[in-house]
C-alpha cells in the first residue's frame, strides 16, 4: 500500500512583487521539500486585502507571484498552486477559529501592533483578524509543516494553540502543523538600514532586491548596501549586521559557509566583497528572472494551472475534515 506523504501548507501576499527574502525565507526550502512532502502553495490574496488596494494591480501582483513561484523552482506537476480567494473553505474555517481565538491572544500578535501602528487611520478588523485567517489555510489541509520565514514564528505558534485547542474541546480533528524555519536566511535585512527586515513594500526601492530587477539594478543596490564601518569581512549578526547580511546572501548564492567566506576575503576589503556579491546575486537571480518573463507571457497557461490547483484545494478539505 502507498503511504501518504506529509503535508505543506505555505503562502505569500501580492501585496508586490517577489523578493529575494521570499526566496531565500520561503521559497526556496518549498523547492528542496517538494519531493518528499504534498505540497499547497497558495497565493494569499485575501490576506492582501487588509489594506485597499487597486483591482487590476492586486491581480497583476497575484499572477506575478504564481509565476515566480514557478520560476524559482516549484514544478507545478508535483505541487498544487492556487489562488487563496479560489478556495472558500479558508474563510468558512476561518469563522469556527475566530469564536475559538481568545482578544488577548490575538491582540499580542506583533505584526498586529506594529501594523496597526503604523497606519492607525486605515486601520481594520481584518489585520486584527489576520492570523486567524493564516492559521485557517493551514488546518484545512491538515498540513504538517509549514515553510516560513522567521517573522511568521508568532503566527504558527497561534495556529498550533487554536488546533490543540479546539482537538481538546470537540474531538481530534485537526493535525497540529509545525513550523519550519531555515537555520540561515530566515530573516534576510533591508540593504538601506540592517536592522530592518527586508520588505516588498518598503519606500526605498534601493532597500529590497526584487526578483525582477535586471543585472544592473542588482549590482547597484549591492554596491550601496549601507554596511558598517569595518574593514575586514567577518561574520557577526550582532556588531555588523549589514555585513553579515550581504554574507548570507553570498553564502545562499554559492553554497560556501562562512568561514570559507572569511577566508576567500582575507586581505580584502568591502569594494571587492560587495562586487563578488553583486556577481553572484547576478547569477542567482538572471535565471530565476528570464523563466518569470517567459511564464508570465502565457497568462492563460497560468490561470489554467491556477483554477485545477483550486479545484484540487476545494476537495481537499472535504475527504480530509468536513465530510
Ligand atoms: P506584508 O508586509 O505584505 O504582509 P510580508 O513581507 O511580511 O508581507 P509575505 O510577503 O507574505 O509577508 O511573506 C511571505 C513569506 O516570505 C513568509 O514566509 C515570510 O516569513 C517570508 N519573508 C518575508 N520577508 C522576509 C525576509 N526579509 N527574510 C526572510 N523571509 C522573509
Ligand atoms: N501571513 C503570511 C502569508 C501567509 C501564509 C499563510 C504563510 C498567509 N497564509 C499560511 C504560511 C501559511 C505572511 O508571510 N505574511
Amino acid at each position: 500500500m502507498e503511504t501518504k506523504k506529509p503535508v505543506i501548507l505555505s503562502g505569500i501576499t501580492p501585496s508586490n512583487k517577489l523578493m529575494i527574502g521570499h526566496y531565500i525565507g520561503a521559497i526556496r526550502n518549498w523547492v528542496a521539500l517538494q519531493n518528499e512532502y504534498e505540497c499547497f502553495f497558495m497565493v494569499a490574496d485575501l490576506h492582501a486585502i487588509t489594506v485597499r488596494q487597486n483591482p487590476a494591480e492586486l491581480r497583476r501582483h497575484t499572477l506575478d507571484i504564481a509565476a515566480g513561484y514557478i520560476a524559482c523552482g516549484i514544478d507545478p506537476e508535483k505541487c498544487v498552486l492556487f489562488i487563496q480567494s479560489h478556495v472558500p473553505e479558508h474563510t468558512q474555517l476561518t469563522w469556527a477559529l475566530t469564536c475559538f481565538t481568545g482578544m488577548g491572544e490575538a491582540s499580542k500578535m506583533t505584526q498586529y501592533k506594529d501594523k496597526s501602528q503604523k497606519n492607525s487611520e486605515s486601520n481594520n478588523v481584518g489585520i486584527f483578524a489576520y492570523p486567524i485567517l493564516m492559521a485557517a489555510d493551514i488546518l484545512v489541509y491538515q498540513a504538517d509543516l509549514v515553510p516560513v520565514g522567521d517573522d511568521q514564528k508568532q503566527h504558527l505558534e497561534l495556529t498550533r494553540n487554536l488546533a490543540e485547542r479546539f482537538n481538546f474541546h470537540y474531538s481530534p480533528t485537526f493535525t497540529v502543523p509545525e513550523p519550519f524555519i531555515p537555520p540561515t536566511g530566515a530573516r534576510i535585512m533591508s540593504l538601506q538600514d540592517p536592522m530592518k527586515k527586508m520588505s516588498k513594500s518598503d519606500e526605498n526601492e534601493k532597500a529590497t532586491l526584487f526578483l525582477d530587477d535586471s543585472d544592473d539594478a542588482i549590482r547597484s543596490k549591492i554596491k550601496r548596501a549601507v554596511t558598517d564601518s569595518g574593514t575586514d569581512i567577518r561574520f557577526d549578526e550582532k556588531n555588523r549586521p549589514g555585513l553579515s547580511n550581504l554574507m548570507t546572501l553570498y553564502h545562499t548564492a554559492t553554497g560556501r559557509t562562512f568561514a570559507e567566506i572569511e577566508k576567500e576575503f582575507i586581505g580584502l576589503g568591502y569594494g571587492e566583497f560587495k562586487e563578488a556579491v553583486g556577481e553572484a546575486m547576478v547569477g542567482l537571480m538572471r535565471p530565476i528572472r528570464e523563466r518569470f518573463i517567459e511564464l508570465r507571457s502565457d497568462p492563460t497557461m497560468l490561470h489554467d494551472l491556477l483554477a485545477k490547483g483550486a479545484f484540487i484545494s476545494h476537495i481537499t478539505p472535504c475527504t480530509n475534515i468536513l465530510c
